[in-house]
């Protein structure tokens, strides 16, 4: 009697990429190594008690950055064909701008020719949160237009020395998770700039858009057949009730995430008129040839598609919505909740508080819709969801390897997950690939190594971080080897 009963009119196709994704500062280690330079999350790590809420740096991690060989052949041998993976701006610019450090270009070619020898496509991502502390510290990272020309010149180096064998790009991840979280950053830190907290957001946001759009450019002329795009990211938006109200909060909380970044790109060279109108009082509009620049410029659409929320329309009226970086509304005026259950005659979005992560909820279920969404709100010519991926409760309080090793409930997400691409395949929406975050347990930014979204496990106190393939990597892997067209 087979395990699963295997749904025949689903399929994955022959050239659909099952891929990994991961990301420099969480894995590579190795953080002063063959000229590195300094990155922020280098410098806060290490300067800011408590900046992790377990007091971690990205000094050693997964030690990818000398164990990428094992790591590359460890994917193919469960049968991935896509790696996708971000380059450390510090390690081919130490200072961010200025000479080229070339061991930090030998180190991504042996990455790339690894790939290569094992039939895996490179995906490349130009920017994943580690931005140069020396530009952070010199005029604000992504708080100064000066960004966009330093940014260009790495992307430039990066796509001529890559560019014979990386094809797929991606500039920048989740400009809104930069824009909103890491800046303003809290005084203390590398570094806080004095503009009004209210507007940083936006100046980031207008910055990276011009970085990307200018990068975009760039990679389409070095690299003809290339395909390059930024990674978007949030998750889907379900009103919790049918009133107009939330409809309306739904709208303006699309537009004030995914529409801030996809509507210029994908749609009109601008921003939402609920975001135009919000920035009006502190920023210059786009020129119409800064629209011309960003309109147009991906290739086809990527998300970071973890999950769903709820939203709501705010129970004090939109007229409570002042704009005051400290009010937990702004900017968007509207609500949002994971956990509204039946109780609140409403739906429940996943089985709730079931991840390590209280923003993260098996809410599969969602995902068809959310494709289909994607793909008429911001048409392309398909869709790439670069992340997606679970971290397992109570994983980090196991002890026994075999217990560890055996994660249920990121099995099941990866279960369900691979079904749920499979409808919208079979509803003809075009998805190309599926990335899942990550391959190993990481550093995960602000909580450490506290919560793991690995496919294999490290143990962290074991100097030799030796990995080890969990249950759900080997769902995710039947499922794709089940459904792929033969
Ligand atoms: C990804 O972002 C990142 O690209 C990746 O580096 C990271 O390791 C991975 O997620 C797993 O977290 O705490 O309620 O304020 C996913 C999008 C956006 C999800 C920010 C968490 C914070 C929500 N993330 N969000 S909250």
């Amino acid at each position: 009697v087979p395990l699963v009963t295997k749904n025949e009119s689903w399929s994955f196709p022959k050239d659909f990429y099952l891929g990994v994704a991961g990301a420099s500062f969480q894995i590579e280690g190795a953080a002063r190594a063959d000229g590195k330079g300094p990155s922020t999350w280098d410098v806060n790590m290490h300067r800011v008690p408590g900046f992790a809420t377990d007091n971690s740096t990205g000094d050693i991690t997964d030690n990818n950055y000398y164990m990428y060989k094992q790591d590359i052949a460890r994917l193919s041998a469960m049968g991935i064909n896509a790696y996708s993976f971000s380059i450390a701006w510090t390690r081919l610019f130490p200072f961010g701008t200025g000479p080229v450090n070339e061991l930090g270009i030998a180190h991504y070619n042996d990455i790339i020719d690894t790939c290569i020898q094992y039939n895996i496509t490179p995906m490349a991502t130009l920017y994943h949160w580690d931005m140069p502390a020396l530009l952070q510290n010199q005029y604000g990272g992504w708080l100064s237009e000066q960004i966009i020309g330093d940014f260009t010149e790495y992307a430039r180096i990066a796509y001529s020395r890559f560019g014979d064998r990386v094809k797929h790009w991606f500039t920048i991840n989740e400009p809104i998770v930069i824009c909103t979280s890491q800046y303003p950053m809290p005084a203390g830190y590398w570094r806080n700039f004095s503009i009004p907290n209210v507007e940083q957001p936006f100046v980031c946001g207008r910055n990276i858009l011009l970085a990307h759009a200018e990068a975009y450019r760039l990679g389409k002329s070095i690299i003809p057949d290339s395909s390059i795009t930024f990674k978007n990211n949030g998750g889907y938006k379900v009103p919790l009730t049918n009133s107009s109200a939330d409809a309306e909060a739904v709208q303006r909380a699309w537009d004030f995430n995914e529409g801030w970044f996809a509507d210029p790109v994908y749609l009109t060279g601008d921003w939402p008129s609920t975001v135009n109108d919000h920035v009006s009082s502190f920023l210059p509009p786009f020129t119409s040839q800064q629209k011309q620049l960003i309109l147009g410029s991906a290739d086809f659409f990527a998300h970071d598609a973890y999950t769903a929320q709820f939203y709501m329309a705010p129970d004090a009226g939109i007229e409570s919505c002042v704009a005051n970086a400290s009010n937990p509304l702004y900017p968007s005026c509207a609500n949002s909740s994971y956990t509204y259950g039946p109780a609140q005659g409403s739906w429940i979005i996943g089985p709730a508080a079931d991840s390590h992560s209280p923003w993260l909820h098996r809410a599969t279920d969602w995902f068809p819709a959310f494709m289909s969404y994607i793909n008429t709100t911001w048409p392309s010519p398909h869709i790439q969801i670069t992340e997606f991926g679970f971290a397992e409760p109570f994983e980090s309080s196991k002890t026994l390897l075999q217990d560890i090793l055996w994660d249920p409930i990121r099995t099941s997400y990866y279960h369900d997950y691979m079904e749920a691409i499979l409808i919208s395949l079979s509803e003809g929406i075009k998805i190309t690939a599926a990335l899942a975050w990550s391959f190993v347990d990481n550093l995960e930014w602000n909580s450490g190594f506290s919560v793991r979204f690995g496919l294999q496990y490290v143990n962290f106190t074991d100097p030799a971080l030796e990995r080890h393939y969990k249950a759900s990597f080997f769902e995710y892997t039947n499922m794709y080897q089940t459904y792929v067209e033969k």
